[in-house]
């Protein structure tokens, strides 16, 4: 395919809720779509950044520039590209997943689309529906989280992932715990915020029966993860740290991690991601797929890639209401706590145009 011109398009999605996590608070999504033309057809791709640089190195106006200098010129350069020669096309520039990941998307959509062959297809997934977890937020008090938890599992959610940092961990964990009951598949997500000093602390959440401890340290700090591994009987998850197939494979063989949250965005794009699914496969690891508030494009994906065979726990992959009173494609829902794997061409959904209209601030072009 030859790419005939880019679209860079920034959006902004108000949450219906407030999502604080201990890297900050959020209001709204601002967020960055990408668009390739090709003569035969179109495809897109969502960037994850997020508007700030606290949960990766990566955020939205950096990624917007780094795409426009320094990537898109690349595949433009290029008489052919498959998605599968992006990511060695882009590797002379350093880091920058998740624009890279968002570029790649596009790429991939396009030519899937043109070959009406499906992303879950595409990657080699099975399942045709995926159980679906919501990741809830800190609050302001318990009552408060108890409340919002039981309105989620009363909306059929599978699996609820609370969000923790220091202050807000033992206690919040015990009470969902005693009043949802054993049977309630429960995680934890500190998004790096303890430090190795912390590993009493969070051996104290040994008690509750977590399916995981997702990122409680640096994001490079693997061995610390290795020690809090064999310190804690909750399995250790990793998520911010694992960045490729290489540096999933490190951390398992370090010992730093039993589970692995795989999110296309962190680590480059969905072909990286099925890498990971797969060096975890070849080791014994379970998968699941994580969430960055992504709207129905990156959702679309995700649910894809999570009907992969090794993506064995329930991922951050909500419905659409989760985040958004109105979604920029038509929503995800739930139906029996579980999301439908789109099977159209590509991605199988696209912006719908008004809404589309109605949530872009900008718009620029890289010919
Ligand atoms: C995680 N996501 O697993 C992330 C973290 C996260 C659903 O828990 C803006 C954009 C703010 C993406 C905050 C979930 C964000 C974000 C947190 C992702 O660690
Ligand atoms: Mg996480």
């Amino acid at each position: 395919m030859k790419i005939e011109r880019v679209s860079l398009r920034r959006i902004r999605l108000p949450l219906v809720a407030p999502f604080r996590t201990s890297l900050g608070v959020e209001h709204e999504r601002p967020a960055l779509l990408v668009q390739v033309t090709t003569a035969e057809g179109e495809g897109w791709g969502e960037c994850v950044a997020g508007a700030d640089a606290s949960y990766s190195s990566e955020y939205l106006e950096g990624a917007e520039d780094v795409l426009r200098r320094h990537l898109v010129p690349r595949l433009l350069a290029t008489d052919s590209v498959s998605a599968h020669a992006v990511a060695p096309l882009l590797a002379a520039v350093k880091g920058h997943r998740m624009a890279k990941a968002a570029l790649e998307t596009a790429v991939l959509d396009a030519e899937l689309r043109a070959l009406g062959i499906s992303f879950a297809t595409g990657l080699g997934a099975l399942a045709t529906r995926v159980p679906s977890g919501v990741s809830v937020g800190i609050m302001d008090s318990v009552p408060e989280l108890l409340d919002a938890v039981e309105t989620y599992l009363a909306q059929g959610y599978r699996r609820i992932k609370l969000k923790i940092e220091p202050g807000w961990d033992v206690v919040p964990v015990r009470a969902v715990r005693e009043r949802f009951g054993d049977d309630l598949l429960l995680q934890a997500d500190a998004n790096a915020a303890y430090s190795r000093a912390d590993a009493p602390l969070l051996a104290r959440l040994d008690e509750f029966g977590l399916l995981l401890l997702e990122q409680p340290l640096d994001e490079e700090d693997l061995l610390g993860h290795a020690a809090l591994a064999r310190r804690l009987t909750t399995p250790i998850c990793l998520d911010e740290s694992v960045v490729s197939a290489r540096s999933a494979a490190d951390a398992i063989a370090l010992g730093a991690c039993h589970v692995v949250n795989v999110k296309p965005g962190r680590v480059g794009g969905y072909l990286e991601a099925r890498r990971i699914h797969d060096v975890c496969a070849a080791s014994g690891i379970p998968v699941w797929c994580g969430g960055m508030l992504e709207t129905g494009l990156g959702r679309a994906g995700n649910a894809a890639l999570a009907a992969l065979p090794n993506f064995t726990l329930p991922g951050d992959i909500s419905a659409s209401d989760r985040y958004y009173a109105t979604d920029i494609t038509e929503p995800f829902v739930l139906k029996d706590g579980h999301l439908e794997v789109p099977d159209g061409p590509g991605l199988g959904v696209a912006p719908l145009p008004d809404v589309l209209a109605a949530v872009t601030t900008a718009v620029s072009e890289v010919r």
